[in-house]
């Protein structure tokens, strides 16, 4: 499946919750989000393929594909389009076996160590971050700066993503420093308006 990396919107339960999920991502969406992934590290499989079931009906026809963090048996369940694991929750081999050849499949990086482990063949983009340190992932590796993020995508055989601590006024370097895309959890789900903080990122965008 096509996919563009450039504006990835990350769900945060808690930061979703007040406008509700669904209406966020839609928001964002008409503000110009091009990927989007479910998040929840604690939620049961059973309350996501819930939600990635009405995610999944809501962008019907927006061209938006669905990846779903870490959960294989949700991204199965749910129909999404993808699904994206970090270094320690998951499998590619396994994951593009169960998911097939036209599914999104993306991968976690924060050193070239991790990209040299990898299996790209079984991958279509590469997450590299964090690129700040970020209040969202209390448990993130060091952060790249922009230096550490253009030394990762230029050995990227795949197409990347910039992750961790990202505003609009980073899309520039972001893109300067070689990667497709930016993809941000708390900079639009938290945002009063995320369909305006959306079409802040896509206005400097790619
Ligand atoms: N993964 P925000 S950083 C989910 O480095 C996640 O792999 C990261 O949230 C990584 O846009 C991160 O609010 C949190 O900083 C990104």
């Amino acid at each position: 499946m096509t996919f563009d990396l450039s504006l990835y919107l990350i769900t945060d339960p808690k930061m979703c919750a007040e406008r509700g999920l669904v209406e966020t991502v839609m928001a964002a969406v008409r503000g110009g989000v091009t990927m989007v992934q479910l998040r929840d590290k604690h939620a049961s499989d059973a309350e996501l393929i819930e939600q990635a079931k009405a995610l999944k009906k809501a962008l019907v026809g927006s061209g938006v594909p669905l990846i779903i963090n870490d959960r294989l048996e949700v991204a199965l369940a749910a129909d999404a389009d993808g699904l994206h694991i970090g270094q320690t929750d998951g499998n590619a081999a396994a994951a593009r076996k169960a998911l097939g050849s036209d599914a999104i499949l993306g991968l976690s990086i924060n050193t070239a160590e991790q990209l040299a482990k990898a299996d790209t063949s079984l991958l279509d983009y590469v997450g590299l971050g964090p690129v700040f340190a970020t209040a969202t992932k209390s448990d993130h590796e060091s952060p790249l700066g922009f230096d550490g993020l253009a030394a990762l995508a230029a050995i990227s055989p795949l197409p990347s993503v910039a992750i961790g601590g990202l505003q609009a006024q980073h899309v520039d370097a972001v893109e300067k420093a070689g990667a497709r895309g930016v993809a941000i959890i708390s900079a639009i789900c938290a945002a009063l308006d995320p369909q305006a903080a959306s079409q802040q990122f896509a206005t400097n965008s790619f």
